[in-house]
């Protein structure tokens, strides 16, 4: 199934701050996802797109382990299967700036129901003609098993997206399920992306997000959710604006098993650098 989208329910006010749908919170709450038309402007995701292209042609991030392959074993940077920029918004602040930025901020207050206690970012790149899905999965299942979460990413395509390029799925109402087991890509620890690891869930009710340039969808951190393979003749962008409430102490023990069996590049590169900048700080 399709999402429907009603652009006339979305409109841009004279400060050029969107304007979310009176039943946004109602859909979200209820499904753990919603869809909009437009987050911020074609011309605004034009030079999103500029950004973007740039922080991953020149390997940002790469040394401090920010920029890695989510779904391979990350030893060849020159061939990553679906690149990842962490914090792209820490290289270029200006990213922070921008319309998306705003009414990312907006909508995260608007379907929270309060201010997020901490916003960051991140770039998900899907190369022109991958074979790859991006697998079903619940974002909780990287975090601190330890903590409770409320907690959304919006999701921000830079140009038009749907089933045949990578566009989002979500299964509704899978936000009140509590985290079903995951695994890493592959059953292999070296690979930073993980998958449901239960053949179990019906994922027969799954709704495809088509979107416009510069709309976004927004997901509750345990609604289940992938993005179908791009064999496309362009790049498929996701720019990622992420926020929550602030996360608590859980009373009962939980355990994320696939986190602590982890043994990536990313990891390894991120320790290393973080050593040598404590040595460099030290002298
Ligand atoms: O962009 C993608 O391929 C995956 C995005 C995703 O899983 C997320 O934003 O949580």
């Amino acid at each position: 199934m399709t999402a429907t989208l009603n652009p006339a329910a979305m409109r841009s006010t004279s400060s050029d701050d969107v304007e979310f749908p009176s039943d946004a919170r109602e859909s979200y709450d209820r499904d753990g996802f919603i869809a909009l038309p437009q987050l911020t402007t074609a011309a605004e995701a034009i030079r999103l797109r500029e950004i973007y292209d740039d922080l991953f042609a020149r390997r940002v991030g790469r040394e401090s382990g920010d920029q890695f392959d989510l779904f391979g074993d990350d030893s060849d940077p020159d061939k990553p299967n679906i690149p990842q920029i962490l914090g792209p918004d820490n290289y270029v602040p200006e990213l922070r700036e921008t319309l998306a930025w705003r009414n990312a901020e907006r909508l995260l207050t608007h379907l929270l129901g309060a201010p997020s206690a901490g916003i960051g970012s991140h770039m998900i790149l899907k190369p022109a003609g991958s074979p790859l899905s991006t697998p079903w999965h619940q974002d909780e299942a990287y975090w601190d098993a330890s903590r409770r979460y409320k907690s959304m990413s919006i999701w921000i395509p830079l140009q038009d997206v749907d089933q045949g390029n990578g566009c989002m799925h979500f299964i509704p109402g899978s936000h009140r399920r509590g985290i079903v087991k995951h695994r890493s890509g592959n059953n292999d620890p070296r690979v930073h992306g993980l998958e449901i690891d239960d053949d179990k869930i019906d994922l027969s009710g799954q709704i495809a997000c088509p979107l416009p340039a510069g709309g976004c969808t927004a997901h509750d951190g345990r609604t289940l959710h992938f993005t179908s393979p791009n064999p496309s003749r362009v790049p498929r962008r996701a720019w990622i604006i992420m926020g929550g409430l602030e996360a608590q102490k859980r009373a009962e023990i939980r355990s994320f098993p696939w986190m602590d069996a982890k043994r990536t590049r990313r990891d390894e590169r991120a320790e290393a650098f973080a050593k040598a900048k404590a040595a460099a700080a030290a002298v």
